[in-house]
């Protein structure tokens, strides 16, 4: 029998900070997972090193399923992003190693294609309408089907989603920024940009918004009904997402798509949202929801309920989640569409990986297992710079959700 003879955590910032896990068997079969968790990386590495690694050693690597029941069930403290980032990456690491050993991608051993190519949304944004506009018609050009569009509300400065440099990195700064918040500046401005965008390219491609958390239920609803003629695919986490009940409110006022669950970690936290059928899209993530296998169990509850899928991707998912992103939502019968921003340079000179970018779609790496590499001489060119996303204030000073 093979057996997981070596467990590695690498902390890097190529870029930007990743952790990465690479198991590699008796037989010498190496599997990377994704562990990043995006301005608290070195809790997650402290939670694989210390506690997980030791577990790991020695066990059979064909038996993913009992090793994930294994890690959550036998720590006793279950779910929370820390857990479910940890158990994410040897997940995602074991089904890298069976592809490996089957000599198969991965998607092959999730039941095969249910489509020919994966619909992604990238990014589009501008300090001001010109500029979102611009932003957007060169997204047109690249060939994508499906743009966010996002842009800086006047009077709060530099708003969530809004590119300052090449892309939109968040987690910026070696401590947090405070960034000021104007719920009713956003909502008087933020429907007039998504207007424009229509108006001026019209209806043959998704339109996609990102609230980010920032309104209350019955302001959520206000926007949802004001935006119904824009379209959109989806609005995004419209209010947080712990009091699920919530969304109930929302759903009775607004036909506009509701999408949430970038930050949401296991089939509990996004059950009440999926049964009752108050989301339209489940954003959870490989490498923040369990990994492969639990993902999979999230979406096939989401299919009972019409709910469709719409994995997270932003740059703090490292190329190890986005191609593992890629197999899965090319197998589910339920896909709804996977958010794509491309890494950067420095990133990409750690890692490699076989995901193709074409028409508006990404297509896998037909190599064995996930068709990631991990250059572990090159990441030391990059020691990891610890940086933390930004909080958001009222213009009153007291916190708000950002
Ligand atoms: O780490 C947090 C970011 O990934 C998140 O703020 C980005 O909301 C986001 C999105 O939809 O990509
Ligand atoms: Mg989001």
């Amino acid at each position: 029998m093979s057996k997981i003879e070596r467990a590695e955590v690498f902390v890097a910032s190529p870029g930007r900070s990743f952790v990465t896990l690479r198991l590699t068997t008796s037989d010498g079969v190496t599997g990377l997972g994704d562990a990043t968790l995006n301005g608290r990386e070195l809790a997650v590495a402290s939670y694989l090193r210390e506690h997980v690694v030791p577990l790991l050693i020695g066990r059979d690597p064909a038996r993913i399923e009992d090793i994930w029941q294994y890690l959550y069930r036998g720590a006793y403290w279950r779910r929370g992003p820390v857990t479910m980032t940890a158990i994410a990456a040897v997940d995602t690491a074991l089904w890298d190693i069976k592809g490996k050993v089957a000599g198969l991608p991965v998607y092959q051993l999730l039941g095969g294609r249910s489509r020919d190519g994966v619909l992604v949304y990238s990014h589009a944004s501008g300090a001001d309408v010109p500029e979102l506009l611009d932003d957007v018609a060169r997204f047109r050009e690249l060939g994508y089907q499906a743009i966010r569009a996002q842009a800086a509300v006047p009077g709060v400065g530099g708003t969530y989603g809004v590119r300052k440099g090449v892309v939109y990195e968040p987690a910026a700064t070696a401590l947090p920024e405070e960034q000021p918040w104007s719920t009713e500046s956003y909502l008087d401005f933020a429907p007039a940009y998504l207007e424009a965008v229509r108006e001026r390219f019209g209806f043959d491609f998704h339109l996609l918004h990102d609230v980010h958390h920032r309104l209350t239920p019955i302001e959520a609803a206000r926007f949802g009904k004001r935006v119904e003629d824009c379209r959109l695919f989806w609005m995004e986490d419209p209010t947080p997402a712990e009091n699920q009940e919530a969304f109930r409110l929302i759903r009775q006022h607004t036909t506009t798509p509701v999408a949430v669950g970038e930050n949401l970690s296991s089939i509990w936290d996004v059950q009440q949202l999926i049964t009752e059928q108050l989301i339209d899209y489940v954003r959870t993530t490989v490498v923040h929801a369990g990994g492969i296998t639990h993902l999979r169990r999230i979406f096939d509850l989401a299919a009972l309920y019409q709910v469709r899928t719409g994995s997270h991707g932003a740059t703090d998912l490292s190329p190890v989640t986005m191609a593992a992103a890629v197999h899965v939502d090319l197998a589910v019968p339920n896909f709804g569409i996977q958010e794509y921003m491309p890494h950067v340079a420095e990133t990409m000179e750690v890692f490699s990986s076989g995901v193709r970018f074409e028409n508006g779609m990404l297509h896998p790496s037909e190599e064995p297992g996930l068709g990631v590499g991990y250059d572990e001489k090159a990441a030391q060119r990059f020691p990891y710079e610890p940086r933390y996303l930004p909080v958001a204030r009222r213009l009153d000073g007291s916190v708000h959700d950002w």
